[in-house]
């Protein structure tokens, strides 16, 4: 077993999912060891496409996860699957996971599926799902899905993410007009109405299509969102949803816009890391100093405002630093 984190980055490119789990267990905690590791890591990735499947609890997020799993598969690719769910205070891709247990995707060894909460990591889902998403990048996986629930601000973090998001909708939930309105049309590059099974597929379909329309006579953005039939539980209309995400990828790579996607990240991922690390430090340097704890009661009485604190602090903070 490996003992350092130069080990670990080792056998992370050698594809140990075990290797992985341990990293990003660390990655988790805050572990001064992850970065170590990360930075061994990070000139290996970037290879792997990224996809993200969103939609409202219970639309057949994890069950199409699963089916188009093994479509990917089949292709010869290998994959990753991120489960987040906010509001689970356990592993929430509980689900996921069962479902995958009963599937012979358990035993697939180019399969590594990782289920997280988003609690507990600063920063939110973007960061977390961007880590791990490096990892699997790391391990060898070619494909990484994430799925997460489209509620709050997850929905748009996971463009931050995701080089091809689809948004899984069904019929007779009554919130695709809510959910049209709410940002949607914005984020969505490939829709999938799942449970085409269920009575009013026809009508969400006629929806959605009406709506993209609109959303491209709007704003000529060159790509017309395609919407795609799914009958998750019975793997139909999985080939078909796989061959909308790679034409997604095809447009992106031949228009440019997926190098300037993923420049936006790596851009948007470092100020990030700077304002965390940032915060890191100044906090510590609060709690040390008790600077903050002693202005709370002026903060309380008024007799001071937090605006001044705050440039106060800053330029305490900054003046202290450079003497260093
Ligand atoms: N009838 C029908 N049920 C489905 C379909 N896809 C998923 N389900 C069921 O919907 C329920 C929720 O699925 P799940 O994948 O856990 O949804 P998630 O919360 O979005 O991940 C489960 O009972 C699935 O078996 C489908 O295409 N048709
Ligand atoms: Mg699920």
């Amino acid at each position: 077993m490996a003992v350092n984190p130069v080990d670990y980055a080792a056998r992370i490119l050698e594809g140990s999912h075990r290797a992985a789990a341990r990293l990003i267990s660390w990655l988790e905690d805050e572990d001064e060891r992850a970065y170590e590791c990360m930075r061994m890591l990070y000139p290996h990735t970037g290879r792997a496409y990224v996809v993200g499947i969103t939609g409202s609890p219970g639309a057949g997020k994890s069950t199409l996860t699963n089916a188009l799993t093994r479509v990917i598969r089949k292709n010869g690719l290998k994959v990753g699957i991120v489960a987040v769910d906010p509001s689970s205070p356990f592993t929430g891709g509980a689900l996921l996971g069962d479902r995958v247990r009963m599937s012979e995707l358990a035993e697939d060894p180019d399969v590594y599926i990782r289920s997280m909460a988003t609690r507990g990591f600063l920063g939110g889902m973007a960061k977390a799902a961007g880590e791990v998403v490096k990892v699997l990048d790391a391990l060898g996986k070619d494909v990484i899905l994430i799925e997460t629930v489209g509620v709050g601000q997850d929905e748009v973090d996971i463009v931050e993410v995701a080089d091809t998001t689809c948004v899984v909708m069904v019929p007779g939930l009554g919130d695709a007009i809510q959910s049209l309105k709410a940002g949607i049309m914005e984020i969505a590059d490939v829709f999938v109405v799942n449970k085409a099974d269920h009575v009013g597929a026809d009508m969400l379909c006629a929806e959605i299509c009406a709506r993209v329309e609109m959303d491209v006579q709007l704003r000529d953005r060159g790509w017309v969102a395609p919407v795609n039939r799914a009958v998750a539980v019975e793997g139909v209309g999985l080939e078909e949803l796989w061959l909308s995400i790679e034409s997604h990828r095809k447009y992106l790579l031949d228009s440019g816009k997926f190098y300037e996607k993923r420049r936006e990240r790596v851009s948007r991922e470092a100020l990030r890391m700077i304002h965390g690390d940032l915060f890191r430090v100044v906090r510590e340097q609060l709690e040390r100093s008790g600077r903050l704890e002693a202005a709370v009661e002026e903060l309380m009485s008024k007799k001071l405002d937090p605006y001044s604190l705050m440039r106060d602090i800053v330029t305490e903070w900054l003046s202290s630093s450079r003497c260093k």
